[in-house]
């Protein structure tokens, strides 16, 4: 029963999921009058609210109105340790480096657009393929950021200077995700765990693309606005791993590789120089290897 005004109304109460005409997500909470079959009231529960990030500047994210739970991307949702979602109102956030509401702007804007490339592009249905990605927790006190099966993590740079919450660390998090739903699963050893981080990779430099955010443009580099080791360099160097450390091609790779190194590029051709492979190297790539490789 739906109260209008004061006159009761025989309704029935369901929730239209879809998109808006203009193509943005929609939720609308509606009643539609039992008796004459009209929509007597529709209420749209996807808040594009107003976020303030350090990494991304001043952003729109989906939440509801008084929480960081996503509406729409079903499970997703961010706060800090303990895995509930932070309350209160937007905008979201005060833009600066170790506020954890902020971190959790940045996380909420990276995987949101993370979540609309592979709507957009591959016709993909959330993060996890059925609509939705596992929730973020921010604020770990630790120089990491990991994925484990059942939600996302983010700590701090090395000096505590700022949160690891830049679009391809999060975006890396959530590739793992993808990874995990697909053949590639948990991958965390020799070559699949090498497979694992080189998807997290790919898909952190193409939604830092598809975000193209002035404060964070696109590259092919991983964490080179965190100060991650308090180098000031990136983490990791997609077109040229070897400048971070990392072996450059395939046959360099061993059972000993750590996984995060073994990330790099996978030529399988004879020379491991850093230039960008040719069309005949790809098509000598082992097929298992992605097809998405920087230029
Ligand atoms: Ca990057
Ligand atoms: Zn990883």
């Amino acid at each position: 029963m739906l109260l209008k005004g004061n006159k009761p109304v025989l309704a029935w109460h369901t929730l239209v999921v879809g998109s808006t005409a203009k193509g943005l997500p929609s939720s609308l909470d509606t009643y539609v009058d039992a008796r004459t079959g009209k929509v007597t009231q529709a209420t749209e529960k996807v808040r594009h609210a107003e976020g303030r990030g350090y990494h991304n500047g001043n952003v729109t994210i989906d939440t509801a109105a008084n929480a960081m739970t996503d509406p729409n991307r079903s499970g997703f949702r961010c706060g800090g340790q303990n895995g509930s979602a932070y309350t209160g109102t937007p905008p979201w956030g005060n833009g600066t480096a170790n506020d954890l509401v902020t971190a959790c702007v940045d996380i909420m804007y990276a995987a949101q657009r993370e979540s609309d490339m592979l709507k957009q592009w591959f016709g993909y249905n959330g993060i996890n393929g059925q609509g939705g990605m596992v929730p973020a927790r921010a604020g770990l006190s630790q120089v990491n950021a990991y994925y484990d099966g059942t939600k996302t993590t983010f700590g701090r740079n090395q000096n505590g200077t700022n949160q690891l919450t830049g679009i391809d660390v999060v975006a890396h998090e959530y590739g793992h995700e993808i990874f995990d739903r697909t053949p590639g699963s948990a991958g965390s050893s020799n070559e699949n765990g090498g497979m694992n981080e080189s998807t997290g990779d790919i898909f952190g430099a193409l939604t830092e693309h598809f975000a193209n955010n002035p404060h964070d443009t696109p590259d092919y580099t991983v964490g080179e606005k965190l100060n991650f080791l308090g180098d000031n360099k990136p983490i990791r160097y997609m077109y040229n791993p070897s400048l971070a450390g990392d072996p450059n091609c395939y046959p360099q790779l061993n059972s000993g590789t750590e996984v995060h190194a073994a990330a790099g590029r996978r030529t399988t051709g004879s020379t491991c120089s850093p230039r960008a492979p040719t069309r005949a190297a790809a098509s000598r790539r082992a097929p298992y290897v992605p097809a998405v490789r920087p230029p």
